[in-house]
């Protein structure tokens, strides 16, 4: 009798768990209860066998509904599917090939989010190199019609993304995460914008819009200053256009019409004042803006910038107003990360108005002067190096609280 052997190579082992380890756990969509799952992989992958966990809960892939895409993923595709255990709120999601949850070789991906649950597969996922750290959580999105994502573009397993490549994103379900591009500054002097492709691989943005109701543009159509409009990773386009200008007005960014659509804006400014016709309510309720009350004061300097000064942002819902000061152009390159406002003073425009009814802090270098009104509710400091003066206009509630501090800017 001749007994034969078979000796299978540490490389062949290697390519095979290579192979069946690249699907990845992509999106989150908590208030529909959908994962979004992607295959790294060139070739497809047949999940259908595999296993979600959300400790002590289980469910075999093929037993789930499927909401796009197929069980036997073709590569680079997506497969969405509905599980109740995927809700919001301190929760966890693990993906694996086949069950024994204890076992670190059966899991490929691994997702903690809202809290740290009492009960987690999270020390399997740290012991497989698929999650950072057992007390490592994504915070939940700031609205509900925000999902998380995985802001890692070339990824090619569990392996690659942990807490830091986990952000609140914009739904793409059954499509690339990748529309993280923000806008980054404004001249208004010049008539420019800079956009931002905070992501790690290249967008084409020539069919994205911008929109200062009514005026709309597609950026393939506009003259480039700086940059293509495929834009690399972590880089810049700077494109001209008309409606930017010394007058009150908006910009916005949409990947598509129609302009009304919370879906399409990725990102929102408003500066000078609230124009009378905008798209700030839709911007406001996509949450790429703070409120339909607040915009970025023009700059005391004619030919100063307006520049998002959030190094860490990944796209329009990480930027709002406080994000936004003046300073000298940086057109094609990274931002001066200086966040102190000369100041705010009658002489150049900006002097402080408006009613305040919450907690907020005013500080520059410079000088304050107000108009405001302060709410009972209002808390509010001012914190001026150079001098506050309070107009005769200026009013404090009874039970409305006013600090005022000579320090400037931290
Ligand atoms: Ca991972
Ligand atoms: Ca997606
Ligand atoms: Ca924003
Ligand atoms: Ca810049």
């Amino acid at each position: 009798m001749i007994k034969r052997f078979v000796v299978l190579s540490p490389l062949f082992l290697w390519l095979c768990a290579a192979m069946e380890g690249q699907v990845i756990i992509n999106e989150l969509r908590l208030d529909n209860n959908w994962v979004e799952l992607y295959n790294a992989a060139d070739t497809a992958v047949d999940v259908a066998s595999w296993e979600l966990c959300n400790r002590p809960a289980y469910a075999t892939i093929s037993g789930l509904t499927i909401i796009s895409g197929n069980t036997n993923m073709p590569g680079k595709s997506y497969l969405v599917l509905e599980w109740a255990q995927i809700t919001s709120g301190t929760n966890e999601l693990g993906l694996y090939a086949q069950s024994g949850f204890g076992d670190p070789a059966n899991i490929r991906d691994y997702v903690m989010y809202g809290g740290v649950p009492g009960s987690s597969r999270a020390s399997v996922a740290v012991t497989a190199g698929v999650w950072s750290s057992t007390t490592d959580f994504v915070p939940l999105p700031p609205l509900d019609r925000h999902v998380l994502e995985c802001i890692n573009f070339v990824a090619e397993d569990g392996t690659d993304t942990d807490l830091d490549d986990w952000a609140a994103g914009f739904r793409t379900i059954g499509a690339s995460n990748h529309d993280n591009v923000i806008i980054n500054e404004i001249n208004l002097d010049g008539q420019w914008v800079e956009l931002k492709n905070t992501g790690n691989a290249p967008i084409d943005v020539s069919t994205w819009e911008l929109c200062d109701r009514p005026s709309y543009a597609e950026i393939g159509n506009l003259t480039v200053l700086s940059g293509s409009t495929t834009i690399p990773a972590d880089s810049f386009l700077v494109v001209m256009w008309g409606p930017i200008s010394d007058a009150v007005g908006e910009l916005a960014l949409y990947i598509s019409g129609p302009f009304g659509s919370t879906g399409n804006i990725r990102d929102y400014t408003v500066y000078g004042g609230l124009p009378g016709s905008s798209r700030i309510g839709t911007a406001v309720n996509a949450g790429v803006w703070d409120s339909t009350t607040q915009f970025i004061p023009f700059p005391v300097v004619d030919t100063n910038s307006i520049q998002n000064n959030d190094m860490e942002a990944v796209s329009g819902i990480q930027t709002n107003l406080d994000d936004w000061t003046e300073d000298i152009p940086t057109l094609g390159t990274t931002n001066n990360v200086s966040d102190c406002p000369p100041e705010y003073t009658s002489a150049n425009g900006n002097a402080l108005t408006g009613t305040e009814a919450g907690m907020i802090q005013y500080a520059t270098d410079g000088a304050i002067e107000s108009d405001q009104l302060l709410l009972s509710t209002a808390m509010v400091i001012y914190n001026a190096a150079g001098g506050i003066d309070l107009n005769p206009e200026f009013e404090v509630e009874l039970g409305g609280i006013l600090d005022a501090l000579l320090d400037g800017c931290p």
